[in-house]
């Protein structure tokens, strides 16, 4: 028979962390008694070095040399599960298109009977946390608990998130905390992807509830940032109509001759270089004059500061939880810094060495290393005993990932923990489009680029979703993350991006750099440092200094206006790049009439913009 915490322990175990929030204990006291666990431990920053030597000792973590670290997750624990998460709350009137509502009343009693006693003989750890940083007049809707029954957990929170009492002991109000129960529940039995999916990771949005089953990976388990940073955060900013909360990366590009430096953030749907960009450096040929710093790869939280009409934008993560694969030297260098030896840096399903604790991932050398001893792969095979039949699978699983803190990533921005955040220049969207997108279109008017974001979407690819070239749709890329009515959200971004004065409101823009040639496929466009020179062309034409070239979509850039010195591309190739394929806009606007008619109360200025773009690109010669 498991023995559960006694009450009196608990107490003490409380009291000698320090925690003194009487709202929290009394969270803590509440679910450790329902989940049955069997000790509760309050975790913080400087618990770190303690539960990494626990990890290492029982095994749930394995050496990846000097500071690193390695883990795999249950085979069928791999991936963010879009069909299992849910947004509850008690109004049918927050059910959208894509957030999976359900009433809170039906959802709150199943999940919480199935945690019922489910971290048995487990520690629960307390996990206090603040998702902005120290000071933001956003902490008040970032501050929570996440209470886990896993160890991996509370390290992968630790570097993604500022953990620590200190963060909830002195709340003006000691009940505003965001309440997230993480159980893992009896991974071999949840029927992952089958009819019987026991699995649910639901945010009860108007109760600040996050109650998640059935899994131990990240992107699940890490409730402080997307279940808490993306879904209850959008939720909050709209119903206190104070902000808006986004998958959205954040960059600062200085020019080291006038000191002046841009701030951009943008949303990128997956598979779409949104990591590659945030952590993007200066072509070597404008090394001498521009630096770009980096700020976050996948949150941002933005507001107007009425002092001044700005918008400002926080990462209000504390670290990065990015995709391993294809990060190399040439696509990411920046990526391999921030894992480097000493970093505290860990990995998730790559391949392992089990003699030399070297790491690797798809895309890390152009092939595997060639001597296989000690290599396993992600599902901990030993890769010399792979039968003929295995040889094709990859090392690592796709959705491999690195864990590293914000201070490990080499260009980080010097004032990344302002609290105020960082005034933004310029929002962005972008998918991988391999034709009709071109390099950069910029979008001066509010509501045309509100109506950008709206219909940003992925390339369908050949084998799975649909139809060839048509977008699976992914407005503003919060598609898995959507927390309420998409009409009520176009109309969230048009009060607080129009809450700007006008002076000072952020230009939009469309990008792309992965136009490919219809004969042969190459890439038109040479992409990752390369790609700053669309930004800073954007950056030029927001202050006046370029006029670009108007079409329906926006202004592209004249191809003698963009800064193209040390770097190669065929006159044929940037005409391609910059030009606007009539055909191929007709056809994509009949699509977005389509999409945009599922969203109920779309507002009218949305509307507007589609028409006043259809009728632009109709009027263009065939
Ligand atoms: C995601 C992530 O799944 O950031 O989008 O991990
Ligand atoms: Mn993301």
């Amino acid at each position: 028979m498991k023995t559960r915490t006694n009450s009196a322990d608990l107490e003490t175990t409380l009291d000698r962390a320090g925690l003194t929030n009487p709202a929290v204990r009394e969270y803590v006291r509440y679910w450790a008694e329902h989940t049955g666990a069997s000790r509760v431990e309050v975790v913080g920053a400087a618990d770190d070095a303690r539960l990494v030597r626990e990890s290492l000792s029982v095994g749930e973590i394995l050496p990846a040399g000097d500071g690193r670290y390695y883990a795999r997750s249950y085979a069928k624990d791999t991936a963010r599960s879009e069909e299992r998460t849910i947004v509850a709350t008690a109004r049918q009137r927050d059910k959208g298109v894509y957030n999976n509502w359900r009433p809170s009343s039906e959802m709150r009693p199943l999940v919480t009977e199935l945690m019922r006693d489910a971290s048995a003989g487990k520690t629960m750890y307390v996990v206090p946390y603040l998702m902005a940083p120290p000071g933001s007049p956003l902490a008040p809707y970032a501050v929570g608990v996440e209470l886990t029954d896993h160890r991996t957990v509370a390290l992968h929170m630790i570097r993604m998130a500022r953990c620590g009492v200190e963060y909830v002991n002195d709340l003006t109000e000691p009940g505003r905390f965001v309440r997230g129960v993480h159980v893992t529940g009896d991974l071999p039995n949840l029927g992952q992807g089958t009819p019987d999916d026991q699995r649910y990771f639901v945010t009860i949005a108007d109760e600040r509830t996050i109650l998640h089953y059935g899994s131990s990976y990240g992107g699940n388990a890490l409730l402080g940032k997307i279940a808490h940073g993306l879904r209850q955060a959008s939720y909050d900013g709209w119903v206190s109509e104070e902000f808006l909360a986004e998958q959205f990366m954040l960059i600062g590009i200085t020019d080291k001759h006038t000191g002046r430096t841009w701030h951009i953030c943008g949303g990128f749907p997956s598979a779409s270089g949104k990591t590659n960009l945030a952590m993007m450096l200066a072509p070597d040929s404008l090394g001498d004059r521009y630096h770009v710093s980096f700020y976050g790869d996948d949150i941002a939280w933005l507001q107007v500061d009425p002092a001044d009409g700005k918008i400002y934008a926080i990462n209000p993560e504390f670290g990065v939880f990015g995709v391993a694969k294809d990060t190399n030297e040439v696509t990411n260098p920046t990526a391999l810094g921030s894992v480097a030896p000493g970093t505290g840096v860990l990995f998730t399903n790559v391949a392992y060495n089990e003699l030399t604790q070297a790491v690797w991932w798809e895309g890390r050398t152009p092939k595997p290393p060639a001597d296989v001893t000690g290599w396993r792969d992600w599902t901990g095979q030993l890769i010399s005993e792979r039968s003929a039949d295995e040889a094709g699978k990859t090392w690592a699983h796709p959705n491999s990932r690195f864990t590293t803190t914000l201070a490990n990533v080499p260009n980080i921005a010097s004032d990344f923990e302002n609290p105020r955040g960082v005034p933004i220049d310029a929002i962005i969207f972008g998918g991988r489009a391999r034709d009709r997108e071109p390099l950069i279109r910029a979008i001066t008017d509010l509501a045309e680029g509100v109506y950008d974001g709206l219909t940003l979407g992925a390339e369908a690819t050949f084998a799975a979703e649909g139809v060839d070239g048509q977008l699976r749709y992914d407005p503003m890329s919060m598609r898995p993350f959507m927390s309420y009515p998409e009409g009520a959200y176009a109309g969230h971004w048009l009060r607080i991006i129009g809450a700007a004065a006008n002076a000072e409101r952020p230009i939009f823009a469309h990008v792309n750099w992965f136009q490919r040639d219809s004969e042969d496929g190459h890439f038109l466009w040479p992409g990752y440092r390369d790609n700053l020179r669309a930004l800073l062309w954007l950056m030029q034409l927001k202050e006046g200094s370029v006029q670009g070239v108007q079409t329906p979509v926006g202004i592209v850039p004249a191809a003698a206006e963009l800064n193209l010195e040390g770097m190669s591309i065929s006159a044929k190739d940037l005409a391609r790049v910059l030009s606007i394929d009539a055909p191929r806009w007709r056809a994509e606007m009949a699509h977005r009439g389509r999409h945009l008619a599922q969203f109920d109360e779309l507002p009218e200025e949305i509307w507007a913009a589609h028409r006043r773009v259809a009728a632009a690109i109709d009027a263009l010669p065939e």
